[in-house]
């Protein structure tokens, strides 16, 4: 049995508690979820280095003076790892109080137009950079850890680390001038507030996680970790990270059958799904259950996952939509819209730029007689628990019948154990879930505090600077960008690297189901640069045939020096129209899928972590 739990999981409350027990209660290892498509290299940089993986730094956007946006594009996606409503009045408040921020991505995004600066970086270089950032901190004794100064451990080793790249070894791989690199560390460290955030662009790479080892290293060197206007973590009214340091690292406890990827917070990279669904022997997965996830769309090489898919003995989808995955699975199991059902988030409060509560109510109420999420999982676990899975599943399928466990009365309890529910709590703030209950905007509490040497939650109670796992990745990366440089992958003639994007009206694959998020001019295009095309010999709105080692595409080009020479970007999503069985959307609003092109086998390797951003591919005129 394998599991797939899509990225809506973690914006509806019923799937977080019933879907995520009852998946547990299989007791299967092959837990696979959107994570590994995501954000999966944040989370072992916050394990390895401060303890756990939710331990995730949140830029404090509201009060920095200067902010470094990296492989990120707030303005279209609101946030992300940085919940922040309203993002573009946040960014455009930096510069009201004299501050700058400035963006770095091989494509001038809609948040680099409102930005004071934008630097193009050639995809997959963002470590280079990121080394040669730090050698510079070093090489002008800028190095200051403030407040942590006595809870860092190993700063001797990156000093060693990162000697050899000066910026001028890395201006010419990462296509940023070795002055420019020197600059941002100047004024970084000039100012008083300072803060780096990197996201998906780097995240969603072949060094993910050492570009995000690298990025609190920075932020850490910097005396802007655990600061206003730094790095900082949040303080949930319900914390999901606890009290208690963790027991274990949650990483590499175990791995895949067949490419031996490690495990991270007890789930695989899903780049491996469809060889432990096509391998035989023991452990082979034949049966999958999907939920709140189109893994045949949103993950790379999508052709040979559907063909895996065609395989398999069982598949039940928990969905509202018939999308490419769901088509095959023998049950659908559809829950109530996301207004028909109570929501606290509580994931998300984790990520967000202030400190907030909030709990929705249901705006309808669900149609007579279908089954919200929580009773979905409940009656499966009821279902189950006969054959024996554990004793805990019985005692769920029990609880179901007592009816007397409800999202409410986890919430109720969470608060209660909270930081914010004692009458002398720091906020003293006095919570409670019944009042939260009544507020209809929910609850401010307050701007991000700082958290450490407290929240560390290492071993010993110190940051670790240099995690040995990343330390060793360090080879990879000297091994694909030798010191001495040549002019080799990224620069063949008429070869590409293929970068991703997102547009306001989209989320990942789901919202095109619905045509008024898909209707109008054609978005889904291949973007490249006016150099490019005179080469190629092409003009706007030109049919090309995109090529990878797993795949090709055809799509219409756009021409604009908004992306950087040699790069190409097409947004991922698209492609319901091999599938999609409303009539409403029309085959010329469906698009066609980039995750065709991506390739399973390029991940980054330290978490497996699926490299969806810098794929090598070749464009041809059809
Ligand atoms: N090439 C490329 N690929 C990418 C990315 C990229 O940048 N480039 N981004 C990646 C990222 S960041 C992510 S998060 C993944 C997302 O990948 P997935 O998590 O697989 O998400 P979707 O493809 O949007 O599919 C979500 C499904 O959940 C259903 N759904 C929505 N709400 C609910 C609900 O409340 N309950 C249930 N049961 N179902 C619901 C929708 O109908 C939809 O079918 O895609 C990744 N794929
Ligand atoms: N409208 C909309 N909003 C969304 C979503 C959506 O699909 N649509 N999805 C939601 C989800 S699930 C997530 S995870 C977040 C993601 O939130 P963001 O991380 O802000 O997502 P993107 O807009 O994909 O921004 C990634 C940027 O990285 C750049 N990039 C690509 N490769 C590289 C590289 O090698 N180096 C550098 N430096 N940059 C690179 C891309 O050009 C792009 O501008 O957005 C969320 N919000
Ligand atoms: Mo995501």
């Amino acid at each position: 049995m394998g599991v797939y739990q899509g990225n809506p999981t973690v914006h509806n409350l019923d799937a977080m508690i019933f879907g995520v027990s009852f998946f547990r209660q299989l007791k299967t290892k092959n837990r696979y979820s959107a994570t590994s498509v995501d954000q999966l290299p944040h989370h072992l940089a916050a394990i390895l280095m401060f303890g756990h993986a939710l331990r995730l730094p949140i830029p404090d956007i509201d009060h920095t003076d200067y902010m470094l946006i990296m492989g990120a594009n707030p303005v279209v996606s609101n946030g992300s790892i940085m919940t922040a409503p309203n993002v573009k009045n946040r960014l455009k408040a930096i510069q009201a109080r004299g501050g700058k921020f400035i963006t770095i991505d091989p494509r001038f995004t809609e948040t680099s137009k409102i930005a004071d600066r934008h630097l193009f970086i050639r995809p997959g270089t963002d470590a280079l950079l990121l080394l040669a950032m730090l050698n510079t901190l070093f090489a002008k004794d800028l190095v200051t850890c403030g407040h942590l100064h006595e809870y860092v451990e190993q700063l001797d080793e990156i000093s060693v680390l990162v000697k050899d790249y000066p910026p001028e070894a890395v201006a010419e791989e990462t296509g940023i001038s070795a002055d420019e690199i020197k600059l941002l560390v100047k004024e970084f460290c000039a100012a008083e507030k300072s803060v780096l955030y990197a996201r998906i662009g780097v995240s969603l790479h072949e060094f993910g996680s050492l570009v995000n080892w690298l990025v609190n290293l920075f932020n850490t060197l910097t005396g802007n970790l655990d600061t206003e206007g730094g790095a900082m973590f949040t303080t949930p009214a319900i914390d999901m990270i606890g009290r208690k340091k963790p027991s274990s690292i949650k990483h590499a406890r175990y791995h895949t059958r067949v490419s031996q990827y490690p495990e991270t917070i007890s789930e695989f990279p899903v780049a491996a799904l469809a060889e432990e669904i096509l391998t035989p022997g023991k452990g082979q997965i034949k049966a999958m259950i999907i939920a709140a996830g189109n893994p045949l769309l949103s993950t790379p090489n999508n052709d040979q996952l559907e063909k895996a898919f065609k395989g398999l003995e069982f598949v039940l989808s928990v969905d509202f939509y018939i999308n490419e995955t769901s088509r095959h699975a023998d049950i659908i199991l559809p829950p109530p819209s996301p207004l028909e059902r109570a929501h606290y988030d509580l994931v998300f409060n984790h990520l967000a730029v202030r400190n907030y509560a909030r709990y929705s109510h249901a705006l309808f109420e669900k149609a007579e007689g279908s089954l919200s999420e929580a009773e979905i999982y409940q009656e499966l676990a009821y279902l189950m628990a006969p054959d024996g899975i554990t004793e805990k599943a019985k005692a769920w399928a029990k609880l179901k019948f007592m009816k007397t466990f409800k999202a409410e009365g986890f919430l109720a309890k969470g608060i209660k154990k909270g930081p914010y529910a004692q009458p002398k709590s720091q906020n003293n703030r006095d919570l409670s879930f019944k009042q939260l209950a009544k507020l209809e905007h929910g609850m401010d509490l307050g701007p991000l505090q700082p958290r450490f040497p407290e929240g560390i939650l290492t071993e010993n109670g110190k940051i670790q600077l240099a995690p040995k796992e990343f330390v060793a990745d360090l080879a990879r990366l000297q091994l694909k960008f030798p010191t001495k440089v040549d002019d080799s992958t990224a620069r063949q003639k008429h070869s590409f690297l293929l970068i991703g994007r997102r547009d306001p009206r989209t989320c990942n694959s789901w919202l095109h189901n619905s045509y008024r998020m898909v209707k109008g001019k054609n978005r889904c295009t291949a973007l490249i640069h006016p150099e490019d095309a005179t080469a190629l010999g092409i003009t706007p709105g030109q049919a090309v045939k995109v090529t990878s080692r797993v795949g090709a595409l055809e799509l219409a080009v756009a021409i604009s020096d908004e992306i950087m020479p040699g790069v190409i970007s097409i947004p991922h999503g698209w492609g319901h129209g091999k599938t999609n069985t409303r009539l409403d959307i029309a085959n010329s609003h469906a698009g066609v899928s980039v995750n065709q092109l991506t390739d399973e086998k390029l991940v980054d390797a330290l978490s497996g972590n699926a490299a969806l951003n810098g794929v090598p591919v070749e464009v041809t005129v059809i």
